[in-house]
C-alpha cells in the first residue's frame, strides 16, 4: 500500500468512526473514493457525502459541446432527461465551470468535487473539463458508458480530485497504411483513446503498402497508391474532407493529430504511383507484404523536393496541430549521406510550412533544427544518438518498442501481433519510467509517452480493441500521472475495474490473467 493509499484508508476509518459518533448524522455510505480511475489522479480525498444522479437533475456547463457530451452519454444510460444549461450550479446538478479552479491545475487538468448537493468540476480551459468529465464518469458505475437505458443507483463518491498531466504529450498512433482504416473506426478509436485523457493521435498515413490521404497536387497516389494493402485487399484512402472530418472529430475530444507522411524509406506506394519519383524512371509494383527497408524517394532528383514540398504543404494547410510526422525509419536502402541530407532537406521544407517536425528518433542521425522532436522507439535504455541529440534540446516521445507497441503479442499465444520488439504483457507495458528511462533522455527533453498501434496484422476495430486494450490506458498512466502514484498493485486494480465499462461499451479487450478482472466483466 502506498502512502496515499494509506491515507485515504485512514480518511475513510475516520468518516465511519465520526458517523457512529454523530448517531449516523454522515451516511454509511460515505468512504474513501474508489481506487478506480485510470490515469490516476494527482491527488484524491474522500470526504462529506455521496452524490446520486436523480431524475430531475440538471447539468449546467461554462463549454456548450463538453456539456453536450456528458449529457449524450448520461442521458442514454440513465434514461433521465438531464436538461443541459448554463449558468450558476443548481442543487443536485452536476456543473461543468470554467471559473474558480486552482492555478495548479493548469490548461489540461481540474478540480472535481462532490458531495450530496451536486458535482462541481472547475477547470481553467475546455480541455481541463473534458478531462474532468472523464473522471466523473470512472466514478459511476460501469453502466453510465451503456446505450441503453440501465437502472441506477447512479452514484459518486463523496469527495475532492486534483488532477493534471505529467506529460504535456501522451499520444497513440495508428497506423492505417497496412490496413486501411475508415473515418468511422478512427473515430471509434478516438473516443475509446479519450477516456484515458490521451492528446494525440498520430496517423501513419504512408508506407509502402499504401498511401491513405488524397493530395490534389498529385492524384495517383490516393487513387493508385491507396489501393491494395497488406495481403492484397482493396485498400483505401482518405478524401481531404474526410481527413479534416477526423481531425475535427479529435478536436473534439480534445486531441490533436499528428499526420506522418513516412520518408525517405517506407516509400513503395509512393513511387509507384509514380515513376518519375524513382531514380531510373521505372514504377515499382504496387507492394502487399511486410518486409521493411527496401525503397526510397529518389535524393538526389531535384523533383523529389518538389513532391515533399507539395505534399507536405496541403497536409500542412489541412491540419491545425503544430506538427508534421516525417517518418523517417528504417531507410534501409537510403545510404547514410543521402539519408542525412535528405532529412535536413525534409525539416526545413516542414518549418517552411510552419509546421514542427516528428521524425522516428533515426532521424537523430541528421543534424536536427532546434524544434524537431524524436520519437523513440528502440528495445535498449540507450541509444548515443538520441542522447547526443536531446543533449543539445531535441525533445523526444517515448514509444520502446518493448514497453509501448501495441502490436506486439501479449504472449506466445496471442493470435495477432508480431513479437520482433518481445511479448509485453500489461504489466511491462506499465513498468517503466519514460521520464527515467533512456541514459541522457529525462526531464525536460522528454515530451510524453506515446502506443504505436502497428496494422500488418491488425485488420478489424475489434483487432485494434484486443490490442489497446488493456495495454493503452497502461501507457495513458505513465503519461498523465505523477511517477509517485507508480504502484504495479493499485494500478491492476484501477485496471480491472476498467473491465466491466469496456464490456459495456463493446470494447473486446485481452483478459490479461495479471489482472483480476471483476465479475460482469
Ligand atoms: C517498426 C517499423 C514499422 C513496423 C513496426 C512493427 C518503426 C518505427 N518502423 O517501427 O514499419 O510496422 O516496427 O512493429
Amino acid at each position: 500500500m502506498t502512502p496515499r493509499h494509506t491515507l485515504l484508508v485512514l480518511l475513510a476509518a475516520l468518516g465511519l468512526v465520526c458517523a457512529g459518533v454523530l448517531g449516523g448524522a454522515r451516511p454509511a455510505e460515505a468512504a474513501a473514493l474508489p481506487n478506480t480511475v485510470v490515469p490516476a489522479p494527482v491527488s484524491e480525498v474522500a470526504g462529506g457525502s455521496n452524490f446520486t444522479l436523480s431524475a430531475s437533475a440538471t447539468l449546467t456547463s461554462d463549454d456548450a459541446s463538453i456539456g453536450g457530451y456528458l449529457a449524450g452519454i448520461l442521458r442514454a444510460s440513465t434514461g433521465y432527461a438531464l436538461p443541459l444549461t448554463v449558468g450558476a450550479a443548481t442543487p443536485g446538478s452536476i456543473a461543468l465551470q470554467l471559473t474558480g479552479a486552482p492555478g495548479s491545475v493548469g490548461p489540461e487538468g481540474y478540480q472535481l468535487t462532490s458531495d450530496a448537493s451536486g458535482v462541481v468540476i472547475r477547470a481553467q480551459q475546455p480541455a481541463g473539463l473534458f478531462h474532468g468529465v472523464q473522471t466523473l464518469l470512472q466514478l459511476l458505475p460501469p453502466a453510465v458508458m451503456s446505450t441503453t437505458v440501465r437502472s441506477g443507483p447512479w452514484t459518486v463518491p463523496g469527495g475532492t480530485v486534483l488532477d493534471y498531466p505529467r506529460f504535456a504529450y501522451r499520444g497513440a498512433m495508428l497506423d492505417v497504411a497496412r490496413h486501411f482504416f475508415t473515418v468511422a473506426q478512427v473515430e471509434r478509436y478516438i473516443d475509446e483513446l479519450a477516456l484515458y485523457k490521451i492528446n494525440y493521435l498520430h496517423l501513419h498515413l504512408s508506407d509502402d503498402q499504401g498511401w491513405r490521404i488524397a493530395v490534389n497536387s498529385w492524384p495517383n497516389l490516393a487513387a493508385y497508391g491507396g489501393s491494395t494493402e497488406v495481403g492484397g485487399g482493396a485498400g483505401g484512402s482518405y478524401t481531404q474532407a474526410d481527413y479534416s472530418a477526423i481531425v475535427a472529430y479529435a478536436a473534439s475530444r480534445y486531441m490533436t493529430v499528428v499526420p506522418e507522411i513516412d520518408m525517405p524509406g517506407h516509400t513503395n506506394a509512393a513511387l509507384a504511383s509514380y515513376a518519375q519519383l524513382n531514380c531510373d524512371g521505372v514504377a515499382p509494383a504496387l507492394y502487399t507484404g511486410t518486409n521493411v527497408g527496401f525503397s526510397s524517394l529518389c535524393v538526389s532528383l531535384p523533383l523529389t523536393y518538389t513532391f515533399v514540398d507539395q505534399v507536405v504543404g496541403e497536409l500542412a494547410a489541412l491540419t491545425p496541430g503544430p506538427y508534421v510526422h516525417i517518418g523517417g525509419d528504417e531507410a534501409g536502402s537510403t545510404p547514410l549521406a543521402d539519408y542525412t541530407s535528405f532529412i535536413d532537406r525534409a525539416q526545413q521544407i516542414v518549418a517552411d510550412h510552419g509546421k514542427t517536425v516528428v521524425g522516428w528518433h533515426d532521424i537523430a542521425k541528421a543534424s536536427l533544427l532546434p524544434s524537431s522532436v524524436a520519437q523513440f522507439w528502440g528495445t535498449t535504455t540507450t541509444d548515443s544518438s538520441v542522447a547526443a541529440a536531446a543533449a543539445q534540446g531535441t525533445r523526444v516521445i517515448m514509444s520502446p518498442a518493448n514497453k509501448a507497441y501495441l502490436d506486439m503479442k501479449y504472449t506466445h499465444k496471442t493470435k495477432l501481433g508480431q513479437t520482433w520488439a518481445g511479448l509485453i504483457e500489461v504489466n511491462t507495458a506499465y513498468g517503466w519510467d519514460p521520464g527515467n528511462y533512456l541514459t541522457g533522455v529525462t526531464g525536460p527533453s522528454v515530451m510524453g509517452v506515446e502506443g504505436p498501434l502497428w496494422t500488418e496484422t491488425i485488420v478489424t476495430s475489434a483487432d485494434i480493441d484486443t490490442m489497446a486494450f488493456p495495454r493503452l490506458p497502461a501507457l495513458a498512466e505513465l503519461g498523465w500521472s505523477p511517477w509517485s502514484t507508480h504502484d504495479v498493485t493499485a494500478f491492476d486494480q484501477r485496471l480491472g475495474a476498467q473491465g466491466p465499462r469496456w464490456k459495456t461499451m463493446g470494447i473486446t479487450y485481452y483478459k490479461s490473467p495479471q489482472i483480476t478482472w471483476p465479475t460482469g466483466s
